[in-house]
């Protein structure tokens, strides 16, 4: 049986790896001013290694509704994103009734639940469709409103690689997030379960910051896949990022578009180990970094339908791909490799 029918709604497909953090983490850095930042935040992603620990470091963590640009950089050895939820009403109160933050509520509802259901089933105890079973029982009754009416997914920056930095637009309404990333350590560990997760409130104040504007249009959707209305070119570019519509793959989630540059694109055995590591489900794949020979770049994170996302990039001449975290993306149209000539 197709695992996408055990679950009702969209976003409960997204159902992914809510994982979160422990809320002992703080960031003191962030509670600061929010109308200095007007359109943009910072993200620096951080490894501790005494504490065995990844962070999501933001320059600010309340900030005005509207276009908000993420500069993300990530200073540690390992491959990051940054994935962002919309809370629903139902989700706040419930965490106020709880006598809960946000982000321990999410925290223990979703993001515990979502690694201690994964153990056995990634040690070979349980198979997939048992493990998820399993976890859609525990989060329907831990965290109910995460599918009905649901935490919606709204982009974010995509996978960047170690000590490379990346940049997104979206557009965010006032209202409680979440952000993580599920990226893995070596022991098969989400990184929002030790330290990637975060909560951002949006405030009812419009920020002034325009639309970007675009150079290149990409489109997204699970009959076409990858499109661009234009070949990219060497140099600086906006590219708008249509969610056409979204799908529920066999890993659970929806598709994302990630830009990755390659050594060779004409390297079969890169390209399959690439979309093998983009596999959540699979022990070693989304572990610590892509397979050497691929460098992640950015792009977004996955977007409801009708999502839009600006994604910000500077290219050089060299070889590159575009891919979606998801399953055989070959199959879908969602690998689609080019050069960027001299
Ligand atoms: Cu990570």
């Amino acid at each position: 049986m197709h695992i996408s029918r055990l679950l009702k709604r969209p976003a409960a497909f997204t159902l992914i790896m809510a994982l979160v953090l422990s809320s002992i983490i703080s960031i003191t850095a962030c509670n600061e001013t929010n109308t200095e930042n007007k359109g943009t935040v910072k993200v620096t992603a951080t490894h501790d290694a005494e504490e065995n620990e990844h962070l999501f470091e933001l320059s600010s963590d309340e900030i005005s509704s509207g276009w908000t640009t993420f500069q993300f950089q990530n200073t540690s050895g390992y491959d990051h994103f940054f994935l962002i939820w919309q809370i629903p009403e139902e989700g706040i109160k419930a965490a106020k009734s709880a006598n809960e933050s946000i982000l321990d509520h999410w925290y223990r509802g979703i993001t515990q639940p979502f690694q201690k259901e994964f153990n056995p089933y990634i040690e070979g105890e349980l198979e997939f469709n048992e493990f998820t079973d399993s976890l859609v029982a525990t989060i329907s009754e831990k965290a109910p409103w995460f599918f009905e009416p649901g935490a919606q997914t709204m982009g974010g920056p995509g996978f960047t690689a170690a000590g490379k930095a990346s940049k997104t637009t979206v557009h965010l309404e006032p209202g409680e997030y979440i952000v993580e990333c599920y990226v893995k350590n070596e022991a098969e560990v989400f990184h929002s379960y030790i330290g990637m997760l975060e909560h951002i409130s949006v405030i009812d104040e419009a920020s002034d910051t325009e639309e970007p504007e675009p150079t290149k249009t990409l489109t997204i959707s699970s009959t076409n896949g990858i499109q661009l209305n234009q070949p990219l070119t060497e140099g600086s570019h906006t590219i708008e990022i249509l969610f056409k519509d979204q799908n529920t793959y066999a890993h659970l989630q929806g598709h994302n578009v990630q830009l990755v540059k390659l050594n060779n694109k004409e390297d079969e055995e890169l390209l399959a180990n690439l979309s093998t590591w983009m596999d959540w489900r699979q022990a070693g794949s989304l572990v610590n970094r892509a397979p050497e020979g691929a460098t992640f770049m950015g792009g977004t994170m996955e977007m409801t339908e009708g999502g839009k996302a600006y994604f910000h990039v500077d290219l050089t001449p060299g070889d590159y791909a575009w891919i979606a975290e998801i399953p055989d993306p070959a199959d879908h149209n969602m690998l689609k490799t080019f050069t960027i000539a001299e």
